[in-house]
């Protein structure tokens, strides 16, 4: 099938796995379970759909990993909430509508986004047909990825929390952490849900962390003109200098699915498709 279809099938299956999860929520707080669909339905369900598709070019089903896919989807919504909050980036809109905060208020935004954290342990933890050795260690590398390990470790570096990001090694790092390590741990748990061998699972990564760093240089580009005050790779070095730095990653994340004996083709467009954005021959990344 091609990419679209298949992404398109993908966002699919998470939007109806996700509506389901929140259809089940007992409704002791209404405020707060809107929010919770707010904030989570959208996006381009680039990671969940990680998931599913090596999940699925690895003999899974996909029903079985559905349950990874959305606690994926609903880490990656808390962390756009809070990234948003006025205390990290202030933003007004996200995903084409108002921000978490801007229609609920800073308060409930906060608490939405700590029960998503919380709502994507459960739905791993509940969901599919899988022996409890693989969703255990599935669940290990998605908290170990969202943490302190990882994306918050990197939101830190980003804010300036932890030192200056002065030089483009540490802005590599940043980004590495902040957006890489969750495409690393996608790929890595639609292989660890279908039982792969450890030299897939780890091939798996190298491509999510590839990925992930490129897709966050390529989207900083983007932004370059509406986030003036960020420091980006871009910014510490040149904007020709980063996308070539993308580039490089991409070819790397391509060369790094070389120990699977079928190439996963989902992997490989997405990294063809970005390697197009940043080449300027498809310049619109809402068609990724
Ligand atoms: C607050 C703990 C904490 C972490 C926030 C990833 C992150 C860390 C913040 C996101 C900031 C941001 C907009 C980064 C640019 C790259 C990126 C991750 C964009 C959003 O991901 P998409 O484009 O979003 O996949 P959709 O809406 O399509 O799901």
């Amino acid at each position: 099938m091609e990419f679209e279809k298949r992404l398109e099938r993908y966002r699919f299956l998470i939007d109806t796995a996700m509506r389901k999860y929140f259809e089940n929520i007992e409704p002791f707080a209404p405020a707060l379970k809107d929010a919770m669909v707010y904030a989570a339905i959208g996006g381009k369900r680039l990671r969940g759909a990680t998931v599913l598709a090596v999940h699925e070019e690895l003999g899974g089903n996909v029903e079985d990993a559905i349950g990874l896919s959305i606690a994926m989807e609903m880490v990656h919504a808390y962390s756009l909430v809070h990234d948003d909050l006025p205390c990290m980036d202030n933003d007004d809109t996200r995903r084409g509508k108002p921000t978490c905060h801007r229609k609920y208020g800073e308060a409930l935004a906060l608490l939405c986004g700590d029960a998503l954290l919380t709502a994507a342990f459960e739905a791993a933890a509940s969901s599919g047909n899988l022996p409890d050795s693989r969703r255990l260690r599935a669940i290990q590398i998605l908290a170990n990825a969202a943490g302190a390990a990882g994306m918050v470790a990197g939101q830190v570096l980003d804010l300036g929390l932890d030192g200056d990001l002065a030089d483009a090694g540490s802005v590599a790092r940043m980004y590495r952490l902040k957006t890489g390590k969750l495409f690393e741990a996608s790929a890595r748990m639609g292989a660890v849900a279908a039982g792969a061998p450890d030299d897939i699972i780890e091939a798996a990564g190298s491509w999510g962390l590839y990925f992930g760093y490129a897709f966050q240089i390529v989207d900083d580009l983007d932004d370059m003109e509406a986030e003036e005050e960020k420091t980006t790779l871009a910014r510490v070095t040149s904007c020709k200098e980063a996308g070539e730095e993308a580039e490089k990653s991409l070819r790397a994340s391509l060369e790094a699915l070389s120990p699977f004996s079928a190439k996963p083709s989902f992997l490989e467009s997405l990294s063809s498709r970005y390697l197009d954005l940043l080449s300027g021959r498809n310049l619109q990344k809402s068609s990724v």
